[in-house]
């Protein structure tokens, strides 16, 4: 049994002792020191290079080192096995973190006070409402969607959420489906989304889905968070939504192409946050040991946890 482990664009000295530090005993490889690859057993992986996960004719189990496995699901070379995606509390928690933390920037209006401070100006005539006035629309409500769901509520704002299937969250309505998509964009302030990419989800935050959000609330206008991946949003059509004044502003963590282009109009837009793709950052010590969790049940004759149903594309 050995582990093949690959992350591109993440330090793979760090995955690789928190790995040796928490399973010593575990045989790893890494793309530049393979081995036999008859060898290789289970695979974990972010953005592997086309070919790594090919030709590994004893592979069991690829575990995704991140939550969204777009980055597997999209390639020709991908083994016919289970693929595992990690789902963790400290993941989890971060994300609840960003969405908290942006949900409570739009509602106070600190941009503004921002701006107003760079003016040394005193906006005391800006006055935010409070969170129960203002509703959070959730897309996605899986393990990151629910928990972000949860925060909201706890803040006070109301919170909608809406997903493929019918969920059932305390405290919140839950809508289901292309049919139940415009109810659920007319009552929403601040649109969440944690959709994973997937045919159907692509692009779908555009300027149609745009113009069908509350365009009268509290906050002058509906605000846009994306924490799920770039293409799900035109770039272009948040422009000329901020420009035609469908969106009020927005908070990006992801981005059609990333890294964000030094030439791209989101860095330096007013009504724009940008973080750079880390809301939800995989932690080393969290992931390795999930993986090995789900090598131990395996071994176990156990499934693995958070399996991917590869035909609907998450
Ligand atoms: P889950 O698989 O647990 O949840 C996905 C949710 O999206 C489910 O509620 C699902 O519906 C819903 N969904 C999927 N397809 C559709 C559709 N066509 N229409 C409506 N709803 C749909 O994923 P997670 O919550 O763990 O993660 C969500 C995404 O967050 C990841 O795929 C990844 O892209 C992104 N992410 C971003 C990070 C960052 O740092 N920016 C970090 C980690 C993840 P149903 O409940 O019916 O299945
Ligand atoms: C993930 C990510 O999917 O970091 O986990 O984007």
């Amino acid at each position: 049994m050995a582990l093949l482990f690959h992350a591109t664009g993440w330090s793979q000295e760090e995955w690789l002792e928190e790995l040796a530090h928490q399973a010593p005993w575990l045989d790893v490889r890494t793309a530049e020191n393979i081995g036999d690859p008859e060898d290789i057993t289970h695979a974990l992986v972010w953005k592997p290079p086309a070919g790594l996960l090919a030709g590994l004719p004893s592979l069991r189990l690829i575990i995704s080192a991140g939550a969204g496995v777009d980055h597997l699901l999209s390639r020709p070379d991908l083994p016919d096995v289970p693929i595992s995606r990690v789902v963790d509390p400290d993941l989890t928690r971060r994300m609840g973190e960003y969405v908290a933390q942006q949900a409570l920037m739009h509602l106070r209006r600190q941009r503004d006070f921002d701006a107003c401070q760079r003016r040394r100006e005193w906006c005391s005539d800006i006055v935010p409402p409070t969170a129960p006035e203002v509703t959070c629309g959730i897309m996605g409500l899986g393990a990151l969607g629910a928990e972000s769901a949860r925060l909201l509520r706890l803040l006070g704002f109301r919170v909608a959420g809406w997903a493929r299937t019918r969920r059932y969250i305390e405290g919140m309505r839950c809508h289901a489906g292309p049919e139940e998509l415009n109810e659920f964009l007319a009552a929403t302030d601040i649109l969440v989304c944690l959709l994973p990419l997937t045919p159907e989800t692509e692009g779908i935050l555009n300027t149609d889905l745009f113009r069908r959000l509350r365009q009268d609330g509290p906050l002058g206008g509906p605000v846009l968070i994306n924490a799920g991946r770039g293409r799900l949003q035109k770039d272009a059509d948040i422009l000329a939504a901020l420009e035609e004044g469908t969106l009020k502003a927005v908070s990006l963590d992801v981005f059609e192409t990333e890294p964000l282009p030094q030439e791209s109009p989101l860095w330096n837009h007013p009504a724009v946050t940008v973080t750079p793709h880390v809301a939800a950052v995989s932690s080393p010590r969290a992931v390795v040991a999930y993986a090995l969790r789900q090598i131990a049940r395996m071994e176990r004759g156990e499934p693995p946890e958070n399996l991917v149903e590869r035909q609907r594309g998450y």
